[in-house]
């Protein structure tokens, strides 16, 4: 009886607050909560109806010599199947999919790789460097764009706000540029770096969340040009952030060596035993000349930096050992100390 009240209240508050705000461009209108399996159903079949009824400009994209210079300023355009172009082939014949599970939901997350890239690639804990455009499903309403290019954190950690799953999935997909080029107009032009697209479920993007000129339960589509990655270290222990996911799962907060609460991504000392990472590690460093084949790495040996400096090249590298050999690397073995 008394929460029927409360509801009764809030609603008459609701309405009034509404009413006040008629003539603003924004009304607060509350999305109830609904079940994310029945969102999921409609969701997809959106998304596979627009693949179905639209294409992109592939014509325009020089599909014999795909890493050319023409390319790398290809703009995705999607438009309907109809009329004109009613021959086109729908995007369903060129998209891929990969399978997305999050709650109780195995997400089918459809992507276009109009072509992958020849860089590096990128890890689900990296900073991405790209452009984007994040439009709507329904209307192909443009809401969200870079301005040239962004740097977009993958994950959140704290209070930095990552991406939009869905959206880190499809970025994971492509790899960075292996060159650029300064236009000396505040802008660059990268080379065979990867582009394409994602559609995303609402599950996967922002659920009930209204966006702006957006509703709630929308999927969306995110255009990505992916130039460039930045190897993020939490911590800054000696191991790079995606290293520390260690049952390779995608998911660095479900590691946590020590049992400490604090996810080995975040602990600069994972195992616990009162010795830092840093410290139960061995590190190289290699120096060649520009030009020079690339020095070979022991198998338990990864680079963690390098600097090129008038043609001489710097490479730090980070050995993990594993001293009493029972396939536990030392930062991860309370049984071993530093000597
Ligand atoms: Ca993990
Ligand atoms: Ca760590
Ligand atoms: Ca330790
Ligand atoms: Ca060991």
């Amino acid at each position: 009886m008394k929460l029927r009240k409360i509801l009764l209240l809030f609603i008459a508050v609701s309405a009034v607050f509404t009413a006040c705000n008629k003539d603003d461009e924004e009304v607060f209108v509350p999305v109830p909560l609904r079940d994310a399996n029945e969102v999921y159903d409609e969701d997809i079949e959106e998304i596979e109806t627009y693949l179905q009824t639209h294409f992109y400009n592939y014509e325009e994209f020089e599909q014999n010599a795909p890493y050319s210079l023409a390319n790398d300023t290809f703009q995705i355009v999607f438009d309907t199947i109809a009329g004109n172009n009613a021959d086109k082939t729908p995007l369903m014949d060129m998209v891929d999919f990969k399978i997305v599970p999050s709650g109780d939901i195995d997400y089918k997350l459809y992507y276009l790789s109009v072509r992958e890239g020849l860089g590096d690639v990128i890890h689900f804990t990296d900073q991405a460097t790209l452009s984007y455009k994040g439009i709507s499903v329904t209307d192909n309403y443009l809401f969200d764009s870079s301005v040239n290019e962004s740097q977009l954190n993958l994950i959140s950690v704290g209070a930095l706000a990552g991406v939009i799953p869905g959206f880190r999935e499809g970025i994971l997909e492509f790899k960075t540029s292996d060159g650029f080029t300064d236009d000396f107009d505040g802008t660059t032009t990268y080379h065979n770096h990867g582009i394409g697209a994602v559609f995303i479920p609402s599950g996967l993007a922002y659920f009930n969340q209204a966006l702006a000129g957006v509703p709630g339960y929308t999927p969306l589509i995110f255009k990505i040009d992916l130039y460039k990655r930045t190897i993020l270290n939490h911590d800054g222990d000696a191991i790079p952030s995606y290293k520390e996911d260690l049952d390779l799962d995608e998911d660095a907060y479900d590691d946590d060596t020590d049992g400490d609460l604090v996810p080995n991504f975040l602990d600069n000392d994972d195992d616990g035993d009162g010795y830092f990472t840093n410290d139960e590690v061995e590190y190289g460093e290699y120096v060649i000349m520009t030009g020079d084949p690339e020095p070979t790495l022991a198998e338990n040996e990864f680079e963690s930096s390098r600097d090129e400096f008038n043609g001489v090249i710097t490479i730090q590298t980070v050995i993990v050992t594993d001293r009493n050999e029972d396939g536990v690397p030392d930062y991860l073995d309370i049984n071993t100390i530093p000597e």
